[in-house]
């Protein structure tokens, strides 16, 4: 791969001036979060305020994306800077390989190199090892390889087995004697799933799917067994994740930066509160566990004031798609959402190419060095390697879909990306700061969710200021910005 140099740092001195500081990068992003569900873009159904605090305390952007609206490509584009659909990826099973390749440039290694401790804690959903995975042993390669000095991951989602915690490559708290065996295509013999034995769904039951091996009470995909000692228990993730961000915090050496990427698991199902915050909103399960994860960012910005480092740490609140209710178990959130909307008055959601599939919370956060501002720049996840890259005075790969936009990252600019294209499920959209540009495809309308899948059945082109539910088609009256919207969309896929 050719390295080439940033062309920009000598004509913004200013900017020098903070690289020197290094200060430390804490990146959070939540599972499935909406861009309504954050009291913060002003929702008074549900109240976040450890969250808001970022977003009123530094740049609130109104216009930040996801590259994709599902997990998997959606961290793949954060963490590479490269669009996810260039590499064809998916939602992947629990025991899928590493799709990022361990001489990828990435996030991670990009702060590794410039002298930073490098974290990654919660979930990843970015595959691990090469192929059949012993999990009994080491398993590499994961974060450790391509960039964190430190992991502690849940493998792929919640709802996906082996409902484990890795960390640096190794199952927590496993016994020797009591191997792990995980299959995502056939069940072990005698072994009972939710679909044979739905007496073992104590918690929850499935409305789609998820109904496989029973863990903690809960159905999930795929099939597993063994590991009993290792289990994690849902009703304690929060804390045990929050736990482990506010260790790795405790344990940064005087002196040394870090690079913190913690993926909160919530609110993706299955939606299971600790007691603690059970019934804190009327949303039931949905609701209550945003409540939880507000509280888990609380802690944490909590840490660093006590530590003293908040002035100096960079805190970045996002999300990696947008919301969903019934997202494959009988929760009630789809009952019980009342005037909850998770989707900021956009329309679509997770697994949708209209807008609540990928605008999502996206705030920057630096206490002392970030003046309070809302920007409605068009700005992407995977532009904060390039824009990191500036800061740190690091030469970057060719061929990168990241844009450098620190000084709006910083809040001292409101220049956002010209264009960006969004992926849904493999189907592709472009996106200006203003307008939507949606092709035809042929398929259903609606995600087995219920969600809107973005599915059109002719070009076309929305205006996002006036119709935030791209509910009118303006291509007739627009032709000609609708063609370079094309044209810009089509030059990325040939790219
Ligand atoms: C889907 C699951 C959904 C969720 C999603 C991944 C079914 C019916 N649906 O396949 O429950 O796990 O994958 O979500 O199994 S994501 O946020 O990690 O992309
Ligand atoms: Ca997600």
């Amino acid at each position: 791969m050719k390295y080439t140099i940033l062309p920009l740092l000598a004509s913004l001195p200013t900017l020098s001036a903070w690289s020197q500081q290094r200060p430390n990068v804490l990146l959070i992003v939540a599972d499935d979060l909406g861009y309504g569900d954050v009291s913060a873009y002003g929702s008074t159904t549900i109240s976040t305020p450890n969250i808001d605090r970022l977003a009123h305390g530094g740049v609130c952007f109104t216009n930040g994306h996801a590259a994709s609206a599902t997990s998997t490509p959606s961290r793949y584009g954060l963490l590479t800077g490269i669009y996810p659909w260039r590499r064809k990826t998916n939602i992947l099973p629990g025991d899928a390989p590493l799709i990022i390749g361990e001489e990828q440039f990435t996030l991670a290694r990009l702060f590794q190199n410039a002298g930073y401790r490098t974290g990654a804690i919660g979930k990843w959903h970015l595959g691990i090892g090469r192929g059949k995975i012993d999990w009994n042993h080491t398993i590499k390669p994961g974060p450790n390889e391509i960039g964190f000095d430190y992991s502690c991951i849940l493998p792929a989602t919640v709802d996906r087995v082996p409902c484990v915690y890795v960390e640096n490559g190794n199952v927590v708290g496993l016994d020797p004697d009591d191997p792990i065996e995980v299959n995502y295509k056939k069940n072990f013999e005698g072994q009972p799933t939710g679909a044979t034995h739905p007496e073992l769904m104590t918690k929850v039951t499935p409305s789609h799917g998820h109904n496989n091996t029973v863990i903690n009470g809960i159905p999930r995909i795929g099939f597993m067994r063994g590991g009993k000692s290792a289990l994690w228990n849902d009703e304690e993730m929060a804390g045990y994740l929050v736990g482990k961000v506010t260790d790795f915090i405790e344990q940064q050496p005087q002196g040394q930066p870090f690079f913190l990427y913690y993926g909160l698991h919530e609110p993706h199902v299955p939606r299971i509160p600790n007691a603690k915050f059970v019934g804190s909103t009327s949303m039931g399960s949905r609701g209550d566990v945003i409540v939880e994860a507000d509280w888990c960012v609380g802690e944490v910005i909590h840490k660093l004031e006590e530590k003293g480092l908040l002035e100096n740490t960079i805190v970045i609140f996002t999300s990696d798609n947008g919301p969903v209710l019934d997202d494959g178990y009988k929760d009630q959130a789809a009952e019980l959402v009342g005037d909850h909307d998770m989707n900021g008055g956009y329309r679509g959601g997770k697994y949708s190419l209209y807008e609540a599939g990928t605008r999502v919370p996206f705030f920057v956060y630096w206490q002392g060095h970030i003046r309070p501002v809302v920007s409605d720049a068009l700005v992407a996840q995977q532009d904060l390697l390039a824009s990191f890259a500036h800061m740190l005075h690091h030469p970057l790969p060719e061929g990168l879909d990241s844009e450098d936009h620190l000084s709006t990252f910083l809040g001292k600019s409101k220049k956002g990306r010209k264009g960006m294209v969004v992926e849904a499920v493999g189907r592709l959209a472009y996106r200006t700061r203003d307008y939507a540009l949606l092709p035809a495809y042929k398929g259903a309308k609606r995600s087995i969710t219920g969600n809107e899948m973005g599915i059109v059945d002719t070009l076309s082109l929305f205006d996002l200021r006036s119709d935030k539910m791209q509910e009118t088609n303006i291509i007739h009256s627009k032709r000609k910005l609708a063609r370079q919207m094309q044209d810009a969309l089509e030059k990325e896929q040939t790219k």
